[in-house]
């Protein structure tokens, strides 16, 4: 649990990410990674897989970020992030933090195995893997996070399959630190990056952030933040820390789960967005029915 009360004002003014990158606009990746980045600041080397984060990084020699940055091969974020600690450590700079900023495919399915053996190391460093609900970069693609009922180019009649459960996964492997965030709400990013950096460090950590994609998922780009902030409400989404495996649920969710906020039906989620209007009454209501059981598991904790 936070322990700070942050305002925009306790951010740092430093960008690490230049103004006019080749992301699309409206993109939920670009805001998350300012956060961040801004948490983490200039002491850090990222390492980042084949995805919408190499293009928004641009083409040699530009580069739209301003740290050391390696972009490497799809599945290769737990491995290079590994080799980047270890060459850190032999010339003594272990003060710096390495980060691993992968999508949900270069997570989820090809590059599982090298952060798999990465977090049973324990490596000393933070993975994120930003979650747009696809393989974006090429065309939308399903990915094991795309959850059930989507439209992609490879499910044209909806993903037939439940999302991977990636936080639990990583969570099992016995990691101090896991996390959910979202890219509408860019001071819970920051705090939680913040917090894996300065009370975790040794460690590997894992934050897994929504970010809203308008092209990927069907909506127009001044409803960002609403996206977001509609999967956070409806329960779709829910925000939380889990340390040392205690869950402790985020200011956001929590709220929902002691009553102090109603939470919102699912339909008013998948009603914002075209990946969604193939959804049938019948799958809203299953996964309304799944929302409710995780949200009684939750009351649980309290
Ligand atoms: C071994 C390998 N297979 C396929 C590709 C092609 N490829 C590049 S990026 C990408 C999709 C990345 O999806 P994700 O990790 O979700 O990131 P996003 O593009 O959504 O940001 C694919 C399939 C590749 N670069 N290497
Ligand atoms: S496809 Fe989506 S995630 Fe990729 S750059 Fe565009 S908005 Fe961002
Ligand atoms: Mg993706």
């Amino acid at each position: 649990m936070s322990k700070t009360k942050l305002s925009v004002v306790g951010i740092p003014e430093e960008e690490y990410i230049l103004a006019g990158t080749r992301a699309c606009s409206g993109c939920g990746l670009s805001l998350a990674y300012r956060f961040a980045l801004k948490a983490l600041g200039k002491n850090t080397v990222v390492t980042v897989p084949a995805s919408c984060s190499t293009v928004l990084h641009g083409m040699y020699p530009c580069a739209a970020v301003r740290l050391p940055m390696l972009n490497t091969a799809f599945e290769t974020s737990g491995a290079s992030a590994s080799g980047i600690r270890a060459a850190l450590n032999v010339l003594g700079k272990k003060d710096i933090t390495v980060l691993a900023w992968a999508g949900d495919g270069g997570t989820t399915d090809i590059g599982l195995q090298s952060l798999s053996g990465a977090a049973e190391r324990q490596t000393d460093f933070i993975y994120a893997c930003y979650d747009n609900e696809a393989y974006m970069n090429t065309g939308i693609q399903r990915s094991g996070s795309t959850p059930f009922g989507a439209y992609t180019t490879t499910t044209p009649s909806g993903k037939k399959q439940s999302r991977k459960n990636m936080p639990a996964i990583m969570a099992a492997h016995g990691l101090p630190y896991v996390a959910t965030t979202n890219a509408s709400y860019p001071l819970d990013i920051y705090e939680k990056f913040k917090r894996a950096k300065d009370e975790f460090k040794g460690n590997t950590r894992y934050i897994h952030i929504l970010v809203p994609c308008p092209p990927g998922w069907g909506f127009d780009t001044r409803d960002l933040i609403k996206i977001g902030e509609l999967a956070v409400e409806t329960g779709i989404w829910p925000m939380y820390e889990l340390v040392h495996g205690e869950m402790i649920l985020s200011k956001e969710t929590r709220l929902l789960v002691e009553g102090k906020k109603k939470r919102k039906p699912v339909k008013e989620y998948f009603q914002t967005q075209v990946r969604f209007k193939i959804l049938t009454e019948e799958q809203i209501s299953k996964i309304q029915e799944d929302v409710d059981r995780t949200f009684s598991n939750f009351e649980k904790l309290l």
